[in-house]
């Protein structure tokens, strides 16, 4: 996701953990301000880029060698390189963060690690090995030539809420907190949690990559990449795959919530 995606499912996270794993994130971000997660939450994609962080690249997404549209799935042996993915790395950094013998400063990263991991693992290309996750299928959206990685990432996201702020990203997660407590998600929301287990890191991220990863064939790409490298996506393309984006979102504040407060307390 973009600024606007990682922040929002940051505040809406910051709407469901509990007072007690607020103060814990909020003692190791040192952090006590009203956006203490929001403003973590990009930091990941700004340190890939430098010569310190470039081993983290990598960790941003799984590579799944399928075949959408017809068959999407995710395997670990097959998709997680020895370097790691974002699985391995999710599992990595929520045992970083629970450390007692590394450095303050490392585990600060480890969280921002986890907050931000924890978002990109619900964008459906950030599942998907195609083209590396859709960054080389060309595409025109709003006129302008871009890639299919980049709207999923941006352009849709800022099309729905009409901006890329912080405060953008804070009044989406409002709507859509309202939505998960009491609104289109609530009945299913409870069952977001299945399968998640802090003891065994690697089978809960893969649920949720393997659940994310589902949408590459039914939503990305349902007619196959020629059917999306022809036409405008803003407008048509667009509809079909808004609603799946604003759930992935919801899902991910929600789920980034119950893992820090597993985290934090043991409990959600
Ligand atoms: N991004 C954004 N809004 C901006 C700048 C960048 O949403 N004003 C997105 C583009 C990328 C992501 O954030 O998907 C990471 O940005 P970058 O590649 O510039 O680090
Ligand atoms: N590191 C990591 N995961 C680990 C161990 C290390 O991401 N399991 C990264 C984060 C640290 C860097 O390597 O900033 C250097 O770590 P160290 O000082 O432990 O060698
Ligand atoms: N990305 C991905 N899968 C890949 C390669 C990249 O999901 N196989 C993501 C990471 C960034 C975006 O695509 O969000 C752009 O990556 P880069 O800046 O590395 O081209
Ligand atoms: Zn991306
Ligand atoms: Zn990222």
């Amino acid at each position: 996701w973009g600024y606007l995606g990682h922040e929002t499912v940051a505040f809406i996270a910051q709407n469901f953990v509990s007072q007690e794993t607020s103060t814990w994130a909020q003692g190791i971000l040192g952090d006590d301000g009203t956006s203490y997660l929001a403003s973590v939450a990009t930091w990941a994609d700004s340190y890939r880029y430098t010569d310190e962080g470039e081993f983290t690249a990598g960790f941003h997404y799984i590579d799944a060698n399928d075949d959408p549209p017809d068959t999407c799935n995710v395997d670990l042996e097959r998709d997680c390189p020895e370097e790691g993915c974002i699985v391995s790395a999710i599992a990595n950094y929520t045992s970083r963060v629970q450390s007692t013998t590394i450095s303050s400063t490392e585990v600060q990263k480890a969280l921002k690690w986890v907050i931000h991991f924890l978002g990109d693992i619900h964008q459906p290309l950030h599942d998907e090995a195609l083209e590396a996750g859709g960054n080389g299928i060309d595409v025109t959206y709003d006129g302008e030539a871009t890639n299919l990685h980049h709207i999923w990432d941006s352009d849709m996201p800022e099309q729905l809420v009409g901006g890329s702020s912080l405060s953008d990203a804070q009044t989406w997660a409002e709507n859509l907190t309202t939505e998960i407590k009491s609104g289109s998600y609530a009945s299913s929301a409870p069952s977001w949690l299945d399968g998640m287990d802090v003891d065994d890191v690697e089978s809960s991220a893969m649920v949720w990559a393997t659940e994310t990863n589902k949408f590459v064939c039914s939503t990305v790409m349902p007619g196959g990449r020629e059917a999306v490298e022809t036409g405008d996506l803003s407008g048509d393309y667009y509809e079909s795959s808004i609603g799946v984006i604003e759930e992935r979102i919801a899902r991910a504040g929600y789920r980034l919530a119950a893992w820090l407060d597993l985290i934090a307390t043991g409990e959600t």
